[in-house]
């Protein structure tokens, strides 16, 4: 009989739906586990082959505990806001609703063809008004607790997709989705207060199981650094405040940098000579993006201010004030004391400025030390430091500095509050008014959801400003503190509101009082394992875990993390492991991949196709050694054998296998699950048949990645039941001993070569097993033995002479 996939794969996956296999029970009694994918954004490309890698993995984890007897909860649905479908809406004229529901139905039926084992019935459309109603209800808790507010500020500008963007989506100075460039603009934006939490986001890392490139990255992002705020004084009189890492090195300060955007330039404009030298000046450093300006490489520009100086609290030295753009208004207090014998960007524009240098680190090679942060060594040229080391200098100038009251230790972070504003409408609308008298009000919570308006375009204004605005009948509206007159919010929240908290509404998806009821919430949180790409550790994964926290300090939900294990699967690159992408055409379609070779294949050869953490090039020829791998279990069918139990000859390895197949999946090791199934296969296929119980266990082990297939024999062999009710195998650790062991085989001494032996063989048997082999007999060829050792399980040495 032949193996027809097409009809097979279809057959199955309308049982499954019948029947409802997948569904997660809501019986609290039941042991619980819960398996997260990435929600896919349905873009009008289709599925891409990157995703079933992730959604492959997890669903073999997911049916893997369900054999196990867990209640699994295994989710999916789409994170459909967002500027692809809107920018097609804009160039087709059809509606962003429209589009997501095209792209949707289509994403659905390519996942189906794959088999995953989703519970549909919990399906959840970010864009959906009965979901995004607590987007909104998140966000007025937000704004209630002052966690969401406006402010006048320098954004990030996409001149091409007219639109404010994160930090994070700027990409090395351009727009991380169009390429375009980015400019600094002024406007009123929506924030939302990530860096409150910042310091627990750090430490709460202590507490899940992410894989470690995950938390170095996030640790990174977030940026800690411990150090002191110095309070300088001006030659006006003035305070002048900076902030520095390094205390110990102040009486190295030789001259002053504060950014084009610090305040003291525009306050005191009267008193600098050349102010219109340092106005032309920061104009320019406005055309260029934080990102470009702190670029360690970057040629270093600045403007000395003519007329002000600055005074150094610990010596009383007066020394000049730069303008410079590699000073950021964004970091610490926008300006730093330069010391140029430690520090790199200090140095080199020391060096193109002509500044003097003064070392206070003892080490010799200027040049040298500058591009080494000093941190250890000895003081020299620093009054009451001298001669103490780094360490205890930095102690004792923060005494000094807060006795004297000229400063303070000081905790920074890089996070930056999160812009949560789009100009754009296809979004979730922020759910405020603005009224003359009272201000930024939030809505009734039983106003919510408010509801995206038809409008007529969906272009973005002129002047920046969101569709949303060209649309009287929802701009105007009143208050709903005083009842006066008032304007609604026209921004829309970012692509990231609504996948900061889908995974709590799977848990309850229909709710239509809570974002989801308390009990399912304690019940299945929190996620025990989430599976997702690299790229959105700082964006999504840090957003989402801020969202956490704050529901969990409001009660909301019971547990301070979301997720308690976070992994991460590599890339799918083209055949020449260049990226894949439509302009390069080495896009490979998982719709034909399974047309030809079937759903079963596209698993197991994506589970195949290289460690799961690391990018792998797709490859066709290793695609039809998977085809052949199942075309071979099947025709197994033709040869079994009555029996329930193993073969004495291979029930060693099929213990090992069962072992190896039940550890590797639980540590991402899919490749090598599979190559032991291989190899159990060909031993069983050189024994010519296969006893009944035997092909169960296989069944049942190949079943998580190759469901179908496996289901189908199953049912054709008669076992009673359908394979995914049944019981995950076991095994017997005893019999997973190796029985054969290698040594190394020796002639004086000296390794000739290395023998297979038997784990239990005598003394004797391994001492014939050596003379026998060709190498060692050539050595011992016309010699007389004169003494024969063996150390059991390690070597054998022959003496001869
Ligand atoms: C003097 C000094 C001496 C510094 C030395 C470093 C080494 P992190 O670790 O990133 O926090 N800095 C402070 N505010 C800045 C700003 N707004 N823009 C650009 N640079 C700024 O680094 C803090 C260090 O970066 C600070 O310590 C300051 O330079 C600089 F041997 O002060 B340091
Ligand atoms: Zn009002």
């Amino acid at each position: 009989m032949k193996y027809n996939f097409e009809q097979i794969e279809k057959k199955w996956q309308n049982k499954w739906d019948e029947n409802n296999t997948f569904a997660a029970k809501n019986d609290t009694s039941l042991p619980k586990y819960y398996a997260l994918v990435e929600f896919p954004y349905p873009s009008g490309q289709g599925l891409h082959v990157g995703h079933p890698r992730s959604y492959t993995a997890l669903d073999i984890v997911a049916r893997k505990r369900r054999l196990e007897g867990y209640n699994v909860l295994y989710p999916m649905g789409w994170d459909a806001f967002g500027l692809p479908t809107e920018n097609f809406a804009i160039k087709n004229h059809i509606h962003p609703e429209i589009v997501t529901e095209k792209n949707v139905a289509r994403f659905k039926g390519q996942l189906k063809s794959l088999g995953l084992s989703f519970d549909w019935n919990r399906e959840v459309n970010t864009t959906d008004p009965s979901y995004y109603h607590w987007t909104q209800w998140i966000f007025l808790q937000l704004f209630k607790k002052g966690l969401a507010y406006k402010k006048k500020m320098a954004v990030n500008w996409c001149t091409s997709c007219k639109c404010v963007l994160a930090n994070e989506e700027v990409v090395n100075g351009v727009c991380e989705r169009c390429g375009a460039e980015v400019i600094h603009k002024e406007k009123s934006q929506w924030m939302l207060k990530i860096t409150e939490y910042a310091q627990r986001l750090i430490d709460d890392l202590d507490l899940v199981d992410y894989i470690n490139p995950v938390k170095v990255q996030q640790r990174n992002w977030i940026g800690r650094s411990t150090g002191a705020e110095v309070l300088f004084t001006t030659t006006l009189g003035d305070e002048l405040k900076i902030y520095t890492t390094r205390p110990d090195t102040l009486f190295g300060a030789t001259y002053m940098v504060i950014s084009p955007e610090h305040p003291m330039i525009k306050e005191r404009a009267d008193k600098i000579e050349n102010i219109d030298e340092v106005k032309a000046y920061q104009a320019e450093a406005a055309k260029k993006s934080d990102f470009e300006r702190a670029e360690v490489n970057k040629d270093k520009t600045g403007v000395e201010i003519k007329g002000i100086r600055a005074i150094n609290p610990v010596n009383g030295a007066d020394i000049p004030i730069f303008v410079s753009d590699y000073v950021l208004m964004t970091y610490g207090t926008g300006a730093i004391m330069a010391v140029p014998a430690h520090d790199t960007r200090d140095y080199e524009f020391a060096k193109a400025f002509d500044l003097p240098i003064i070392e206070v680190v003892a080490g010799g090679d200027i040049e040298k030390e500058a591009f080494t942060d000093c941190a250890t060594g000895v003081m020299v040229n620093s009054g009451l430091l001298t001669g103490l080391s780094v360490e205890d200098a930095k102690v004792k100038i923060i005494e000094w500095l807060k006795e004297n009251k000229k400063g303070e230790p000081k905790v920074n972070y890089k996070l930056r509050d999160w812009v949560f504003a789009r100009q754009r409408y296809w979004g979730e609308p922020i759910p405020i008014v603005h009224c003359e008298h009272c201000g930024a009000v939030p809505l009734d919570e039983s106003e919510l959801p408010l509801v995206l308006p038809e409008v007529d375009s969906y272009e973005p204004t002129e002047n920046g400003e969101s569709p949303l605005s060209k649309l009287d009948s929802f701009v105007n509206t009143t208050c709903p503190k005083c009842g006066g007159p008032a304007k609604r919010e026209t921004d829309t929240m970012p692509q990231w509101a609504g996948s900061s908290w889908y995974f709590l509404r799977y848990c309850d998806p229909h709710n239509v009082n809570a974002l989801a009821a308390k009990e399912a919430l304690d019940y299945w949180l929190p996620v025990d394992w989430y599976n997702g790409g690299m790229e959105h550790t700082t964006l999504h994964l840090l957003y989402s875990r801020f969202w956490h926290k704050f529901l969990y300090d409001i009660g909301v939900v019971s547990c301070p993390e979301p997720y308690a294990k976070r992994t991460s699967h590599g890339m799918i690159l083209g055949e020449n492991g260049e990226k894949m992408s439509k302009s390069r055409g080495n896009v490979v379609n998982p719709d034909d991949i399974i047309k030809e070779y079937g759903a079963d294949t596209m698993r197991l050869y994506e589970m195949f196709i290289g460690d799961f953490e690391k990018a792998a090039p797709w490859s066709s020829a290793s695609i039809r050694g998977c085809k052949r791998f199942l075309d071979r279990v099947w025709n197994l069918q033709t040869c079994v054998t009555d029996g329930a139990g193993y073969r004495p000859e291979i029930e060693g390895e099929m213990h090992k296998t069962i072992k190896k197949v039940t550890e590797d999946i639980e540590a991402l090791k899919f490749n090598t699950a599979l190559a032991a199934m291989m190899a159990l296969l060909n031993t069983i296929t050189a024994t010519g048949s296969i006893t009944r119980g035997e092909f169960r266990t296989l069944l049942i082990l190949l079943n998580p990645f190759a469901p179908h297939l496996t289901e189908e024999l199953y049912e054709l062999l008669g076992y009673g039941g359908m394979l995914n009710q049944q019981k995950w195998v076991e095994y017997d650790e005893s019999k997973c001993k190796d029985d054969t062991v290698e040594i190394v085989a020796q002639v004086n001494g000296k390794i000739k070569t290395k023998l297979t032996i038997d784990a239990n063989a005598s003394k004797d048997d391994v001492l014939a097993l050596a003379k026998e082999d060709e190498k060692m007999a050539v050595a011992m060829a016309g010699k007389n033995v004169v003494k024969e050792i063996y150390v059991p399980g390690k070597l054998v040495n022959i003496v001869v002479k």
